[in-house]
């Protein structure tokens, strides 16, 4: 490991080449390319090991939703030949599990230093290099700066009224304790039901006495349908993986499903129900938004769908008052992420589980013994709080980097987040983002996403190595079109519709505008590579 507690060298070559910050899925893979093409490379990760996302979310029933086959690396055959996956979707102790085997198998730990954070970060205009400060004191200077600080790492500031004057227990799920939590025969309530919520509230019904969610936006739901591997995926790897994983990565999301085609409006009332029943009993987040190939993109159509699901919920949910409060109207599907579930709404049917819908009680305060509403007091022995993250620039923005000129990340931003590609900054040389806003990051399936943007961040940091330069910072001009054409791609979206964490919607203050990238992995990736094959345009290097 590079002495990361020598002081910053003043003169000369930085301490090291590259920092990462970060050990999850993206942060590994950096450092491993980075390391094979021989940078002097130094990780940070806040927790006590790797694993990101999959070390913090242990909350009961935490899974993937894209099929584990495809939410795996696929940068090494051999790797891929390592590993087996036992199901369909896999749980988060057996995703944590396959990040530890890499950064075994890439004897990745001796890069990182971790349970420390990165605090500050600002660039050296005389010197071409950033300097570095954690929370453990250590001071050091890199050329390169790669924050691979997680979409949704950050959880959101709890804004429930009161929560800290609860004298029960209260857990955070993206920050569930380690040694796991005994609920057994308690009376647990449950405050959000987006995908976390909708995970653990079945898991969390099998142990406790007593189960309320408190609801306050109802979430489109489909059965995730767990079970092995699909066998058809299976079967299409083992015959030609590299053609598979080359089809993932130019496909729309990441996962190769080819696109309909088909037009809700084209076809009869039963060839659509058809349809649609076959993409539900797949059990795919993908599946299920490519129904009609317009849903995404009209209200009717998408609207035809919804009702589809909202039928779905009726069948599913014995008590029609509980089955409407459960079925989603003020934001079209696909608009907030929908879930994949195992039995959440037919939990609703369970004598112990309650739904408390706090459109009509609004939660008035959390008081040291439970949750009062507007109609009632919730007796409570613990609090569970899915109430999701500062998402997409939440972390970025807790280090908050000083660029050319003193000019922090959040005055750069202040009016949304500016990006060239998602990846760089104007004012900011030298400084990447993985999967960052204005990328497709959390639309796609982020394995294939990490991988793309890992890869081109090593190759440009080869080329620059290669051809003489220290420096590369996006123009403003072109950051400018960047942004303007993300803007374009999600106005002919219904995603503006939603009040959702996507268009920064869930954080008071967060400015309201779609934060990932809309047009794609494939059309994405080549953007990226053209820019990369044209000596880098729309970037100044020096
Ligand atoms: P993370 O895994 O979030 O890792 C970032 C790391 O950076 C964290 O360990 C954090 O501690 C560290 N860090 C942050 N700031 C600092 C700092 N200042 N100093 C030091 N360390 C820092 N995506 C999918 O595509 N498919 C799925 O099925 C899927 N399921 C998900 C399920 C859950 C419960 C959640 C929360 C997200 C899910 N995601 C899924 C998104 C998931 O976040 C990504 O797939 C992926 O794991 C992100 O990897 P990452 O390395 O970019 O970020
Ligand atoms: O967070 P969320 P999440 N009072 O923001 C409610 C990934 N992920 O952790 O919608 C009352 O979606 C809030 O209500 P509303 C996935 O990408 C994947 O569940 O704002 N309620 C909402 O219901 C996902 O999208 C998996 O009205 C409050 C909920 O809390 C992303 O992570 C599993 C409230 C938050 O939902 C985030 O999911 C888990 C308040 N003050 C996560 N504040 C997989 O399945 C918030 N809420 C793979």
């Amino acid at each position: 490991m590079a002495d990361v507690n020598s002081q910053a060298s003043g003169h000369g070559e930085p301490d090291v080449d590259v920092v990462v910050v970060g050990a999850g899925m993206a942060g590994l893979y950096q450092v491993h390319r980075l390391r094979q093409a021989g940078f002097r490379v130094q990780g940070f990760e806040a927790a006590d090991d790797v694993g990101g996302t999959w070390y913090w979310n242990r909350y009961p029933g935490a899974r993937c939703d894209i099929t584990t086959l495809d939410y795996c690396y696929s940068f090494d055959p051999e790797l891929e030949r390592a590993w087996q996956w036992s199901e369909k979707y896999a749980t988060q102790p057996e995703i944590l599990a396959y990040l530890q085997f890499v950064a075994d198998r890439y004897d990745l730990r001796r890069s990182f230093r971790f349970s420390t954070k990165v605090t500050r970060a600002a660039w050296d205009e005389e010197r071409d290099h950033w300097r570095i400060a954690t929370d453990q004191g250590d001071e050091l200077t890199c050329r390169f700066l790669v924050m691979a600080t997680g979409c949704l790492s950050v959880p959101k500031t709890w804004d429930v009224p009161g929560v800290e004057r609860f004298q029960g227990e209260t857990y955070v799920t993206g920050r569930w304790p380690h040694q796991g939590v005994d609920l057994a025969g308690k009376r647990v309530g449950v405050i959000g039901t987006g995908s976390s919520g909708i995970q653990c509230i079945p898991e969390i019904a099998k142990v406790a006495a007593q189960v309320v969610v408190f609801q306050r936006t109802p979430n489109f739901s489909a059965p995730a349908h767990h079970g092995p591997p699909p066998a058809e995926r299976v079967a299409a790897l083992a015959a030609d993986r590299d053609a598979y994983r080359e089809a993932a990565r130019w496909s729309r999301g990441g996962v190769p499903i080819e696109p309909t085609t088909v037009f809700a409006a084209q076809v009869p009332e039963e060839e659509r129900r058809a349809r649609f029943e076959a993409r539900w009993a797949e059990g795919e987040l993908f599946s299920i938004l490519n129904v009609f190939a317009d849903q995404g993109t009209r209200l009717e159509a998408n609207e035809v769908v919804a009702e589809f699901i909202r039928e779905k919920i009726r069948q599913q949910v014995k008590d029609p008052e509980v089955a409407e409060a459960l079925s989603p109207r003020n934001h079209p599907f696909g608009t907030k992420r929908p879930c994949l579930d195992d039995g959440y709404y037919a939990t609703y049917n369970l004598p112990h589980v309650r739904l408390v819908d706090l459109r009509r009680t609004p939660i008035e305060t959390v008081d040291e013994t439970g949750v009062r509403t507007s109609a009632e007091h919730v007796d409570l022995d613990v609090l569970v709080l899915a109430t999701g993250f500062d998402a997409m620039t939440g972390a970025v923005l807790a280090v908050d980097p000083v660029g050319r000129g003193g000019q922090r990340l959040s005055e750069a931003w202040a009016e949304g987040p500016s990006t060239y590609l998602g990846l760089c900054v104007a004012g900011f040389p030298n400084l990447f983002l993985i999967t960052g806003p204005q990328s497709p990051s959390v639309l796609s399936n982020m394995a294939v996403s990490i991988e793309q943007h890992v890869e081109w961040v090593s190759d440009c940091l080869e080329r620059l190595r290669a051809e003489g330069f220290t420096a590369i910072e996006p123009t403003e001009t072109a950051q400018a079109g960047w942004g303007r054409h993300c803007e374009d791609c999600a106005a002919i979206t219904l995603h503006p519709l939603a009040d959702s964490w996507y268009m920064g919607a869930n954080v008071p203050g967060k400015r309201r505008v779609l934060y990932p990238y809309i047009g794609g992995v494939g059309p994405y990736r080549k953007i990226c590579d053209q820019v990369a094959a044209g000596g880098y345009l729309g970037f100044e290097r020096r």
